[in-house]
């Protein structure tokens, strides 16, 4: 909801969240594209020209203009485990940050370092941009077949890292699309920020 700030849970099921470090890493499940934040993440190809799932979702919601930017801004896509920036054209956010996750191969092919290089450069950019706010996808989770309760532990670790250094971000929300893809982020947030001994000083609150 505009107004209520990059604090604003403003659609889920069910929420859950810690602190990380002064800053929010919040769990909620619902639709990305109704977020109102400042970054939207999308999971989309090395091509950037769309497709299925989050992205095709995130291009029907954004218009046809996006499309045109990415074809004009990054003629050659991105690469797997990068992400690129565009404008967020007919989404409630500023920027749309589409992030290419791994196809899922059996796991002994870069798979975990291509999907943290993924949300990591979401959190760079991020910094780059000077966003506040940022909503993130469960990135090659769905269409590209990643274990989710492995990517989810990687994705976690990822964000809970990067909020614990130095960042524009106040507020980063993961917003699943299932209440089993839910419990895959909540399983990994107490394991990987809460349960040990690398728990950087999170505090859980729902
Ligand atoms: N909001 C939030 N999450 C969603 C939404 C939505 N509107 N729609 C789907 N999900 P996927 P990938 C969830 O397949 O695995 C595309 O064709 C979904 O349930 O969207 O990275 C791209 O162009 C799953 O949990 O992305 C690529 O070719 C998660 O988002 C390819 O799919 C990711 O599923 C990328 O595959």
């Amino acid at each position: 909801m505009a107004g209520d700030g990059p604090g604003a849970v403003t659609q889920h099921v069910a929420a859950t969240g810690t602190t990380v470090n002064g800053r929010r890493l919040e769990l909620v499940t619902g639709d990305i594209t109704h977020q109102s934040v400042d970054a939207i993440g999308n999971a989309a190809n090395s091509a950037l020209r769309g497709g299925g799932g989050v992205d095709g979702a995130i291009h029907r919601a954004a218009g046809p203009g996006l499309l045109d930017e990415l074809v004009s801004r990054y003629p050659s896509g991105t690469p797997t485990g990068t992400a690129a920036d565009t404008n967020a054209h007919g989404l409630s956010a500023r920027w749309i940050l589409h992030a290419v996750g791994p196809i899922w191969r059996g796991g002994s092919h870069g798979e975990a370092e291509h999907l943290a290089g993924a949300y990591r450069s979401c959190l760079e950019l991020c910094d780059q941009l000077g966003a506040r706010s940022l909503a993130l996808p469960a990135i090659s989770m769905g269409i590209y077949g990643y274990p989710p309760a492995e990517g989810a532990r990687t994705a976690i670790r990822t964000v809970g890292e990067h909020l614990r250094a130095d960042t524009s971000l106040e507020v980063v929300r993961f917003v699943l699309f299932s209440e089993e893809t839910h419990a895959h982020f909540a399983a990994a947030l107490v394991e990987e920020l809460e349960g040990g001994p690398d728990a950087g000083g999170a505090s859980s609150s729902a």
